[in-house]
């Protein structure tokens, strides 16, 4: 049998897996093909289960994109996202709809905001939902109206506010409500916020572009929510940046648990301002207050406000969203990871993209950072528990942790180690803003002081395959550095080298970024969650972020396996381990 590419190789070697008896791959179904948007080779004919999440929100078919004004409202969270009915490439872009009670359980609508409209009929791209007084929601979303990609920003409503669902939303015929004036580059014009209300009696809303190389928050105010004035200056931009996509403002309570609306202001109270790289295609923020006199948004001085900032996460994790929960107090953070596997399996497989598990954010008790957490409904999703204390890794030894399904599974770990005297020297000429270069130097099987240590997830048997998550501890000249690193270069056997999501293999790349942790108590906690082709890790109660996608083609399903490692000349111990096989929900109805 002879395969034109690799990628036939792979997908007839996941058809032999799933013959081969190999537990928990389903059965494919047939998918239509002559709907797809881009020709692109080879005829699409099935949806490859294998590396589908179980307990991640993905549709059934077909490519999605930006989680969408997800919102909270009478009892029902709501979530809309950028989906491709047409196929598993961009494309095609409508409002997909799916409302839960919990956030683990989804039940899919039909598409709320789709092209029909002269204001939107080339496309319906990003944007957020507000609750206006009175209980009435509203959309802002980006309209294109030409082939060119010439940008507005249209309304919806829901026809019927007694439906408990919102099934239905209209886009009045006074759309579109913002148009770009002859100083705003209308290609890069998009991605509206949710609203927030002034207290000069204005509502306020900010949305992503660009001038020349600045990147830009626009702002807009209005009264009514109709007539919409653009603010003299921008909400808050940034020299040498590109294009800003899907950017987020909001308030964060300092030393509180607690979320913010949107609309609070007041003394106790920071703000988060973040913004979409296009060009990096990470998501950077910045920590500040928000001048409400001059309408402006001041990063904090030692912030860094531009590629070397502060990350949401170190790895594939994008154009995401915040909104408020009114239930439970709480700001919830929620992120899309595109695949890392080429585009021509993507169309093979029939599938692409997957939303991470939404987080809940806080501001860190030192006010520098957010901390982020998976929302505690997760855990209802939790099954069969094995646990581990006490237990001392030496260098060089693992420690396989048993019983649990290891490739749909979520695992909390803590690390204690007796002293800070091995930790390796940080060279000075290492670039301290490029961790993703030091972690693909100094891997998980490079010799350390203190680390690397850690976790080994999607392994098979005999580690042909594995995705380290794992810390590594430097002494530089002023403190101790803490590396985090999940590296996605041994993840799969299939593909040669690691090379851009455009190029011919999967994209793995060694994800890192530093973790700033107080280590007086000599211990770092990690935490992942692992669900067969993502691997989600939090790092210090949620200091750093992680998110790698991978494409084991052994460590699958009941053949993936899980240990702790250390490869650091320094004794680490698992304090406590818990780890939970990890149920689907009971509707993923989509
Ligand atoms: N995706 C949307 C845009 C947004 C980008 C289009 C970010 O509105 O800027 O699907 O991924």
């Amino acid at each position: 049998m002879e395969f034109r590419a690799k990628s036939d190789f792979l997908v007839f070697l996941l058809c032999c897996l799933a013959l081969f008896n190999i537990n928990c791959v389903e059965a494919s179904h047939e998918v239509f093909l002559n709907l797809q948007s881009l020709s692109l080779p080879a005829p699409l004919n099935h949806v490859y289960h294998l590396h589908r999440t179980r307990y991640h929100f993905q549709p059934r078919k077909n490519w999605i994109n930006d989680p969408n004004g997800p919102m909270y409202y009478n009892g029902i969270y709501h979530l809309f996202y950028q989906y491709n009915p047409k196929g598993a490439v961009w494309g095609n872009i409508v409002w997909a709809h799916s409302v839960s009670k919990d956030l683990v359980n989804w039940k899919k609508l039909e598409h709320a905001i789709y092209p029909s409209k002269p204001f939107d009929q080339y496309g319906c791209w990003s944007g957020s939902a507000t609750v206006l007084p009175g209980n009435k929601p509203v959309i802002l979303y980006t309209g294109i109206v030409d082939d060119k990609q010439t940008q507005v920003q249209n309304y919806a409503v829901p026809a019927n506010l007694s439906d408990p669902y919102l099934r239905l939303w209209i886009k009045p015929d006074n759309n579109p409500l913002i148009v770009a004036d002859n100083w705003v580059n209308k290609t890069a014009f998009r991605d509206p916020t949710t609203a927030w209300f002034g207290k000069d009696g204005k509502w306020r809303v900010t949305i992503g572009g660009r001038r020349k190389h600045r990147g830009m928050a626009f702002l807009y105010r209005s009264k009514d929510f109709m007539r919409w004035t653009k603010a003299k200056h921008p909400l808050h931009s940034a020299a040498g940046t590109g294009n800003w996509e899907c950017p987020d403002f909001f308030p964060v309570q300092v030393n509180g648990k607690n979320g913010l609306d949107t609309s609070v202001t007041g003394r106790n109270v920071k703000y988060v301002f973040k913004v979409s790289l296009d060009v990096t295609r990470y998501e950077y923020y910045t920590i500040g207050t928000y001048d409400i006199k001059k309408d402006k948004y001041i990063p904090e001085k030692d912030m860094i406000d531009g590629w070397n900032g502060l990350r949401y996460d170190y790895g594939n994790f994008y154009a995401s969203k915040s909104f408020f929960d009114p239930g439970k107090n709480r700001r919830i953070l929620w992120g899309w990871a595109n695949e890392s596997d080429t585009t021509d399996n993507d169309v093979k497989k029939g599938w692409a993209g997957i939303q991470l598990i939404p987080r809940t954010v806080v501001l860190d008790p030192s006010g520098k950072q957010l901390l982020q957490w998976p929302v505690e409904e997760l855990e209802t999703l939790r099954g069969k528990k094995v646990e581990l204390s006490n237990q001392n890794l030496n260098k060089g030894e693992k420690i396989e942790i048993k019983g649990i399904t290891a490739a749909q599974s979520d695992v909390d770990v803590t690390f204690s180690f007796n002293s800070l005297d091995k930790a390796e020297t940080f060279d000075p000429s290492w670039d301290r803003y490029d961790a993703q270069k030091l972690c693909s130097q100094k891997g998980s099987t490079v010799e350390g002081g203190l680390g690397p240590f850690g976790l080994l997830t999607l392994a098979s048997e005999n580690l042909e395959e594995y995705t380290p998550v794992f810390f590594r501890v430097f002494k530089a000249q002023d403190k101790h550095l803490v590396l985090m690193c999940s590296d996605a270069s041994r993840s799969t056997l299939m593909n040669g080298n690691s090379s851009m999501k455009d190029g011919k293999d999967a994209y793995r790349p060694s994800f890192a970024g530093f973790v700033n942790v107080d280590l007086n108590d000599k211990k770092l906690s990690l935490r992942s969650l692992i669900d067969h082709s993502v691997v989600e890790s939090f790092g210090a109660g949620g200091r750093t972020c992680i998110t790698s996608r991978v494409y084991p083609i052994l460590a699958v399903c009941d053949k993936a396996h899980l240990y702790a490692f250390n490869n650091g000349t320094e004794t680490v111990k698992i304090d406590t381990l818990k780890a939970w096989s990890m149920n689907r929900p009971k509707e993923m109805n989509h």
